[in-house]
Parts: structure tokens; C-alpha cells; sequence
């Protein structure tokens, strides 16, 4: 048997034996508390811990319709007060159950904004289910960036439907001001025992309390290179390359005269873009650096960026591989996100040779990336926050180039197709993969090197 054949693991095998954890998120009204754990359960469910955020505002619009101004929120109005009680604690049980059942990470998305809060979050999740717990406090008093927030995500928010813009600002600042009133920021004397982070202005300064564990120090680790300017990127598979016409995988082939032609309109496309301060990563094979060499631009090169190694496969079609080694081409179908070639990789590999790559590009601002199949698709899942089981699926057709841009919570993708024709590289998951297994489970001698 070859020493180089690994099992695959088993579809749900935490990467990280370490105790549930729940992040509270700790801060007023617009600062940026949904945008971090919307951002952040993105990130952790990508790199493969499963995580759910929880947001108290959405069980208090699920429990009651009686929003009607910011009196809702006055310290002194018992009966909203009792509501925005029930919904926390109905918040805090729902992620707790999670935790129970499962779930590696759960996001709290709440203000959180009293010392008596966060006691009640202590006793329920550390003394009572023996989870970590770890405080993340944004602190931002920088007026314009709190009206940018209050703009670009809370005037269209459910509470102010039918209300004019400048109506709904005027309401919200005044909700900020009854939590204003009972505000108490975390004190590295009052809660020494804690761990957390507080971060200043947009991540202008933090200071880190207590760390406990390798997940919160990815968690700062992350949250320290995050930044909301505004940029684009560019994410594009290399033209087509000579073995995408022989419909074989893998290799090191040069770009086919329609892939030449890509990268020359490739270059024309973006100087019309008008991009300020591009940058342009590659992976280290010729087809990339090929596609990228008219563009008027530094570029880099990276290995991480270089396609799925598919082991004893490379250089073939699939058919070879079907006919050739049809118990490993039946498993890939069976579990594509986990299926690692023998002697190669899964796409599961592929995402953590990834993560140094989104965690640099998150710190960059305009940058086109030009890179392979199975390559884009990882990115393109974190940027579209698409699950494992949907990953591997995800169509990125030749000659085309996504544009990502960052707007409110999330992320708009556009698909801006060159024009150039190209073969179509994408399989499709086969319909029938349960005949399948049951065609590979019947075949009675199995290949030397399972
Ligand atoms: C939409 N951060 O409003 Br590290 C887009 N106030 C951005 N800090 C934000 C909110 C909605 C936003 C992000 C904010 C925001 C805000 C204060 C933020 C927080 C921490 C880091 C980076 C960004
Ligand atoms: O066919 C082009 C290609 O980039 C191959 O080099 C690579 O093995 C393949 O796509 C990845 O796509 P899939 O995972 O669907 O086989």
C-alpha cells in the first residue's frame, strides 16, 4: 500500500477539541456590533467551526409589534422593559442550546451595556454550562462614523418602515441616549475575571483582557486586520489554458489562443475600471501569470493560490479517472468537499492553505486575484458565505470576472462575463449519487490502495 494514501475524514469532525464558546458582542446602538458578528460567524463557519449569531433585535421584532418610537426604550417604560428581558433571555437559551447540540460557537448580538447584563450572561454560561465566554466591546465616539452607520443600516430597518429618513435618524440617536444613560463600558478593574476586547473606533486601538484559548485568539487575531473602507476585489480564474481544452485536470499547461485573448481584454476591462492603488496576486503556475500579464499593476505570486492538487489524478479527464479509479470518483461525488485525492488534496485542504490568503486580502483594499476553479470557489464561499456542502458546487465559469464589493452586512457579487468563448469546465454534481454508493458498496474487489 502507498504511504501517501490518507482516510477521509468523517463529515463532521470538529477541528478544534476545545469547549463551546459564546462571543457577547458589548456596545450602544450603530457600532458595528451586527456588522462584527455577522463578519465573524462568516469567517469561523468558513474555516470550519460551526457558529450562529443570535440577535437579540430579531426575537424582540419576532415577540412584539409595539415599536412605535424611542420611548420604547426609556429605562422607565416596565412593560417594553420586561419584553426586551424575555427576548434577551429567550436569545442566551436559543444559543445555549445550540452549544449543547452541536454548535462550536455561538455569536450574542446585543448591547449587552450593563455591568448587571453581563453578570447574568456570566452565571448562565460559564457557571451553569461550563462554556467560555468571551466579550467583544466596540467603543466609538466618532460622530460621523456613528451617522454613517445610522444611515447606511438602521433607517431601513423593520422598526422604521413608513418613517422619512430624518425622522428615523432623530428616533435613533435618542434610542442611543436611554442606553447612553445606564452605560458601563468594561473595567479592567469591576470585571477583571473576564476576557475580552475592546475596540476603539473602527480598530484604530484595542486592548485585550484575559485571553483564554486558541479560538479568542483567532477571534482578535481576526478583528485586527478587518477594516470597512471602502475597495473592491476582483477575483478571476486564469483564461483557458490548453488542458481545459483536452478536458484534463491539474498541470502546468499555457493558456489557449482564446485564453490569450482573455487575458489581453482582461487587462482593457480593468484600466476601464479605473482602479486606484491595484494590486494583482497570482498563483505560481503559467496560466495565471499569464492571464495577468498586461495588467497595469504590482503583482504578486502566490503558492497558496495554486489549484486543488489532485494527486494521482492530475493530467487526467475525468472519464480516465472514472474508468481508472471508479471507487475514488464515486467517493468524490459521494462527499466532494472532503473527498482528498489520493496523494492530493480536498477542497477542506484547500480552504486552510486558503486562510492566510483572506485573512491578508481582508487587510488590503483593490486587488485582483487570479487564480483556478477550485481555488475561487473557496473564496468565493467566504465572500458568499456558502456552506461546505455547496462549496465545491459553485459555478466559475472561464472568462469571467467577479467583482466583490463590500455594502452594509454583507458583500455584492456581480458575475461580469468577458465575452470570450471558453469551454465549460464545471461538473455538475450527478443527480443519482445514492446509485452510486450502491454500485461502489456492491463491487466486491477493491483497489490495492484503499
Ligand atoms: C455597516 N465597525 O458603525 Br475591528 C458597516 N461603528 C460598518 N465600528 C459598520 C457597521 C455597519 C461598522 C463596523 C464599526 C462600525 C460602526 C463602529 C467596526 C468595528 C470594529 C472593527 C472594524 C469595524
Ligand atoms: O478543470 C480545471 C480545474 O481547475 C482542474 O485543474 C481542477 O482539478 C478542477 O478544475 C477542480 O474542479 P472540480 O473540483 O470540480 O473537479
Amino acid at each position: 500500500m502507498p504511504s501517501f494514501i490518507t482516510p477521509v475524514p468523517p463529515a463532521s469532525c470538529p477541528n478544534v477539541i476545545q469547549k463551546p464558546t459564546v462571543i457577547s458582542m458589548v456596545g450602544l446602538p450603530a457600532r458595528g456590533k451586527t456588522y462584527m458578528s455577522k463578519k465573524l460567524t462568516r469567517y469561523l463557519n468558513w474555516i470550519g467551526i460551526k457558529t450562529k449569531a443570535f440577535n437579540v433585535g430579531e426575537y424582540r421584532r419576532a415577540a412584539t409589534d409595539k415599536y412605535r418610537n424611542h420611548d420604547f426604550f426609556r429605562q422607565d417604560n416596565t412593560e417594553a422593559q420586561a419584553i426586551r428581558q424575555k427576548c434577551a433571555l429567550m436569545a442566551i437559551d436559543d444559543a445555549c442550546n445550540f452549544l449543547q447540540n452541536g454548535g462550536e460557537v455561538a455569536v450574542l448580538d446585543a448591547t449587552n451595556t450593563t455591568g448587571e447584563r453581563r453578570k447574568l450572561l456570566f452565571d448562565i454560561i460559564q457557571v451553569k454550562n461550563k462554556f467560555k465566554l468571551f466579550f467583544v466591546e466596540s467603543i466609538c465616539d466618532d460622530p460621523s462614523i456613528i451617522e454613517a452607520n445610522i444611515l447606511e443600516v438602521k433607517v431601513c430597518s423593520p422598526d422604521y418602515i413608513g418613517m422619512n429618513k430624518d425622522e428615523a435618524v432623530e428616533d435613533f440617536m435618542r434610542r442611543i441616549e436611554h442606553y447612553n444613560n445606564m452605560y458601563e463600558s468594561l473595567d479592567h478593574n469591576k470585571d477583571k475575571d473576564l476576557s475580552y476586547i475592546q475596540i476603539f473606533n473602527q480598530g484604530e486601538r484595542f486592548l485585550v483582557h484575559k485571553l483564554a484559548g486558541h479560538l479568542q485568539s483567532r477571534v482578535v487575531y481576526y478583528l485586527m486586520n478587518i477594516h470597512v473602507l471602502p475597495r473592491t476585489i476582483y477575483l478571476t480564474r486564469h483564461g483557458e489554458s490548453q488542458m481545459n481544452l483536452e478536458g484534463r485536470i491539474g498541470g502546468d499547461s499555457d493558456l489557449s489562443p482564446r485564453g490569450e485573448e482573455y487575458a489581453t481584454a482582461l487587462a482593457r476591462y480593468l484600466e476601464n475600471e479605473k482602479i486606484a492603488n491595484l494590486k494583482v496576486w497570482t498563483s505560481e503556475l503559467k496560466r495565471t501569470k499569464a492571464t495577468a500579464r498586461h495588467v497595469d499593476a504590482p503583482v504578486e505570486h502566490w503558492k497558496a493560490l495554486n489549484e486543488i492538487d489532485a494527486g494521482i489524478c492530475e493530467g487526467m479527464t475525468y472519464e480516465e479517472i472514472q474508468e481508472k479509479h471508479p471507487i475514488e470518483f464515486a467517493m468524490r461525488d459521494q462527499d466532494k468537499f472532503h473527498y482528498r485525492y489520493p496523494g492530493g488534496e480536498s477542497y477542506q485542504d484547500l480552504v486552510a492553505r486558503l486562510e492566510p490568503v483572506i485573512m491578508e486580502l481582508e487587510r488590503q483594499e483593490n486587488v485582483l486575484v487570479v487564480c483556478h476553479q477550485a481555488v475561487a470557489r473557496c473564496l468565493l464561499a467566504y465572500f458568499q458565505d456558502k456552506s461546505s456542502g455547496d462549496l465545491a458546487y459553485l459555478k466559475v465559469p472561464l472568462h469571467t470576472v467577479i467583482k466583490l464589493t463590500p455594502v452594509a452586512y454583507g458583500c455584492r457579487v456581480e458575475f461580469v462575463s468577458l465575452n470570450i468563448e471558453a469551454v465549460n469546465t464545471h461538473r455538475e454534481k450527478p443527480k443519482n449519487v445514492e446509485a452510486h454508493r450502491s454500485n461502489t458498496e456492491a463491487l466486491e474487489t477493491v483497489p490495492d490502495h484503499i
